[in-house]
Order: structure tokens, then C-alpha cells, then sequence
């Protein structure tokens, strides 16, 4: 844990209209997998098979909000919560994957919608947070071109339909997750583990992207569109060539693979060039470049942590045989400790590199609006004898990200919100439910929620718009 500082006087007052939001997906917390006339999701499949997921968990219940979600649409209200980010389950809307809309599926999110406009909260919805109508997978998934084809119009018929209530819509969340844990390290669903297939959907979800921007916008020219891409700073661990070309390599696979394409419209050529032993060039289309390039009306940003990466033993030349880990660079292997705090997922703590993805996207890929679309930490919280749920650790974590967003404001940078993941505790992917990252604790068995000390802290600076000089420095 972190020093305090003496209390400094004054509030770090954020821009007027500045979104104080929540965020949350549909698989974590919908649950009702099997009402409305839903699909199956890729994530359904792989939660019900043996071994994806600690203790077993799936998201068939997860926090019941497809029942409920009247009930916490109010307790955002009481949050102060202004912008809410959220996603929906694409089987839900077309069970298959393709064709006509189910209604059912439609109804719920209409009513969604409705109950956040009657609170005033800002509804943002995320058309693909990983949930994969399960036939499309059965028929390639993203290394697919055509899954490309079938995102772009599942989004042009759901935007048609809520348009009308809908201003703000994000095409995917965290497209390198969907590639490379899915399909490279098969840690999420659909639990491949192909290389070369991994660097298809990453391009196919890229495509989607596009296809489906082109699509919204071309009925729509008064609405926000845009994507949210987990970013990291990443850093030599020495300043020794091969720990920089390492740094290079895994920046390269997590952050350009993605910003380019989007934001300059071409891929990296040093990163094309690192891959070029595992991967043809056959997927890629002349006309791709300009429609993933779309413009985009606005960034979102996850942000959680900075890789610090080390050469170690690992050989220069990438090839197929490899383990995959070793060139997606999200494991343990090339990531080195530096003794911070860490949260409940063995994240370290590191508010400057929020600061710093911010400003780079400023320097090198602006002027683009941004937002920050997830930041947040998974700690053990219980419910204390008293019915509280004391976190300081949580409101610590905020405070300090916060003062690092407020920080880039100043420095420039047009951030225009801040969405907390998440509101609710809920199901953390393969780690089941033993991840709480919540603002409200989720009693799973009774599904009761109790909003927890960074709830109130969360709710306080909201309505401040802006936090305490003093709060939390380490
Ligand atoms: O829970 C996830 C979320 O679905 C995507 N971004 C990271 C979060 C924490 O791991």
C-alpha cells in the first residue's frame, strides 16, 4: 500500500459535462442464458466445459440483472452514476448470429434503455463485449472473414432499433482479448490455440469494426461511434537492446497492432515483419486498410496496469512451435515485477501509466476525443459483521487513476469521461467469481447488493465533479 500525503487543500475539478460512469458487460452480469429465446454464446460453451473456468462458474445466473435490472439502474442512480457502459449479448439479439432480430431480446435492452433515460444516466452501448453467437464460431468464428460480414450487420439492424435513445455506440471491446486469448492461448472462449488464426480475427474484428461504422453512420450521422481498446505502457526491463526489441515487439502486438490500422490506416510494418514466420498475408483484402480507418468519433481506453518486459530466455525469431505466451507477452515469463501493490488479480498498481497511455495517444494518434472506458481492481471484499463493505484499497486504486486522468487533462488531453469497471461484482471470465471488482458487493446465493465504501467515495466525487487534492498520493 501506498504513504498518503498530507491533505492539500482545494478539488481536482474535472471539465463541466465530464461522464462519471459505470461499466459492465452482458455475459458478467445478465445471467437468464436461456430465456427471451437467446442463443448460445461461445462463452456458454466454454464455461460448460470442464476445466475453462475456476471452480467451474458460468455466467448461467451470474447477477440475475436481466431480472433486475430496474433494481440497479436505481442504485446507479443513487451512485450518481451519469454515463452507464454497457454491452449487448449479440445471441440474444439474433440467436444465431444472423437474420431478423428476436424481439424478446430487443424488448430487453429497449426497456434497459428506457429505465436509464427516466433516470437521466447516459446509456452507452457496446455491440460485442466477447459474446459470440456459438453458430458463428461453428462456422470459423473471427479467423472468418465472413463473421466480419455477419457483426457488421447484426450492428446496423440493432442501431436502427435504438437509435432513437441511443447517441454513444462502441463496435467492440478489447479486440486483442477476442484474438489472442481466444484463439491464440485459448485462456477464453472459444479456447483455440492458433497462432495464425489469432492474427485472422484480430484483422476480421478490425474489419467488423469498420464495416459496421460504415453501416451505423451511413443512417446516422448525429451519433458518437467508436471502440475500446485495452492499452498498456510497455516498458524495457534495462535498457540492453534485446530487452527494448522485446518492448517494441509487445507494444507492437498489444497497442499498434490495433491504433494503427484504426487511427493511420495501415498495420505496423516492424510488427507484419516480427510475424511474418507464422502468418501469410492471404486474409488481407486492398480495401480493408480504409475501412478499418473509418473516423472515428471517439477512443475508449481500458486501462489496468503496465507490463515491464525482460528478454529473459526466450529465442529472437518468433515461430509457429513457440509457446504462444511468449509472443502475445501476457505472461508472467516476460513481465517483470517491480514490488508494487497489487490487486486481486496480481496486477500492479500503476496510476502514472494510465497518465502515460493517455498522453501518448494525444501525442502520437490525435487530436481524438477519449474516454476511459474501464479502469478498476478486483480485491477480496466481504460483507464486515455490520453489513459494510470497507475497501479501502479500491478507493485508493480510483483516486489515484483518477488524479493520473486529471493530470492529462491538464496536460492537454481531450479525456471526456471515466467509466469505473464495474457496478456490480460479477463473472470475471475464467476466474469465475473469485474476482471482485465491483463498486457493489454481489451476494451470489442471494443475489443481495451492498454498495460498498468506494460506492460512496465513487458517488461523492461524482457529484463533487472532482476529487480532493489531498486524497490518496503516494
Ligand atoms: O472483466 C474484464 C472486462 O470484461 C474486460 N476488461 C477487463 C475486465 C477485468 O479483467
Amino acid at each position: 500500500m501506498g504513504r498518503t500525503s498530507p491533505h492539500l487543500g482545494g478539488v481536482l475539478r474535472f471539465p463541466d459535462g465530464f461522464g462519471w460512469g459505470v461499466a459492465t458487460a452482458s455475459y458478467q452480469i445478465e445471467g437468464a442464458v436461456r430465456e427471451g429465446g437467446r442463443g448460445e454464446s461461445i462463452w456458454d460453451r466454454f464455461a460448460h466445459t470442464d476445466g475453462n473456468v475456476l471452480g467451474g462458474d458460468t455466467g448461467d445466473v451470474a447477477c440475475d440483472h436481466y431480472h433486475r435490472y430496474r433494481d440497479d439502474v436505481a442504485l446507479m442512480a443513487e451512485l450518481g452514476v451519469t454515463d452507464y457502459r454497457f454491452s449487448l449479448a449479440w445471441p440474444r439479439l439474433q440467436p444465431d448470429g444472423t437474420g431478423e432480430l428476436n424481439p424478446a431480446g430487443l424488448d430487453f435492452y429497449s426497456r434497459l434503455i428506457d429505465e436509464l433515460l427516466a433516470a437521466d444516466i447516459v446509456p452507452w452501448v457496446t455491440l460485442y463485449h466477447w459474446d459470440l453467437p456459438q453458430r458463428l464460431e461453428d462456422s470459423g468464428g473471427w479467423p472468418e472473414r465472413d463473421t466480419a460480414h455477419r457483426f457488421a450487420d447484426y450492428a446496423t439492424r440493432v442501431h436502427e432499433r435504438l437509435a432513437d435513445r441511443v447517441q454513444h455506440w462502441s463496435t467492440l471491446n478489447e479486440p486483442w482479448c477476442s484474438a489472442f486469448l481466444g484463439y491464440a492461448e485459448g485462456r477464453h472462449a472459444p479456447g483455440r490455440r492458433d497462432h495464425a488464426a489469432a492474427f485472422r480475427a484480430a484483422h476480421h474484428l478490425l474489419l467488423g469494426h469498420g464495416l459496421a461504422v460504415q453501416g451505423m453512420r451511413a443512417n446516422d450521422r448525429d451519433s458518437s461511434f467508436g471502440i475500446t481498446l485495452n492499452l498498456y505502457p510497455v516498458d524495457p526491463a534495462s535498457d540492453t537492446e534485446q530487452d527494448r526489441d522485446v518492448a517494441r515487439r509487445i507494444d507492437g502486438l498489444m497497442n499498434r497492432l490495433f491504433l494503427d490500422p484504426l487511427l493511420r490506416g495501415s498495420y505496423p510494418a516492424d510488427v507484419l515483419d516480427d510475424v511474418a514466420p507464422v502468418l501469410d498475408a492471404s486474409h488481407l483484402q486492398a480495401d480493408d486498410a480504409e475501412i478499418i480507418s473509418q473516423p472515428l468519433d471517439f477512443l475508449g481506453v481500458n486501462y489496468y496496469t503496465r507490463h515491464v518486459v525482460t528478454a529473459g530466455p526466450q529465442p529472437r525469431v518468433w515461430t509457429p512451435d513457440q509457446p504462444t505466451s511468449s509472443w502475445v507477452g501476457s505472461a508472467d515469463m516476460v513481465q517483470v515485477k517491480r514490488g508494487l501493490p497489487t490487486t486481486d488479480m496480481g496486477w500492479e498498481v500503476d496510476p502514472a501509466g494510465l497518465h502515460e497511455v493517455l498522453t501518448r495517444l494525444h501525442r502520437e494518434y490525435g487530436p481524438i476525443p477519449l474516454y476511459v472506458t474501464e479502469n478498476g481492481a478486483a480485491y477480496p471484499d466481504g460483507v464486515d459483521s455490520d453489513g459494510q463493505v470497507r475497501d479501502p484499497e479500491r478507493v485508493r486504486y480510483l483516486a489515484e487513476h483518477f488524479r493520473a486522468a486529471h493530470q492529462a487533462i491538464a496536460d492537454g488531453v481531450d479525456l471526456r469521461g471515466y467509466f469505473v469497471w464495474t457496478l456490480l461484482d460479477n463473472f470475471e471470465w475464467a476466474w469465475g467469481y473469485s474476482k471482485r471488482f465491483g463498486l457493489v458487493h454481489v451476494d451470489y446465493g442471494t443475489q443481495r447488493r451492498t454498495p460498498k465504501d468506494s460506492a460512496r467515495w465513487f458517488a461523492r466525487t461524482a457529484r463533487a465533479g472532482g476529487l480532493d487534492a489531498g486524497e490518496w498520493v503516494r
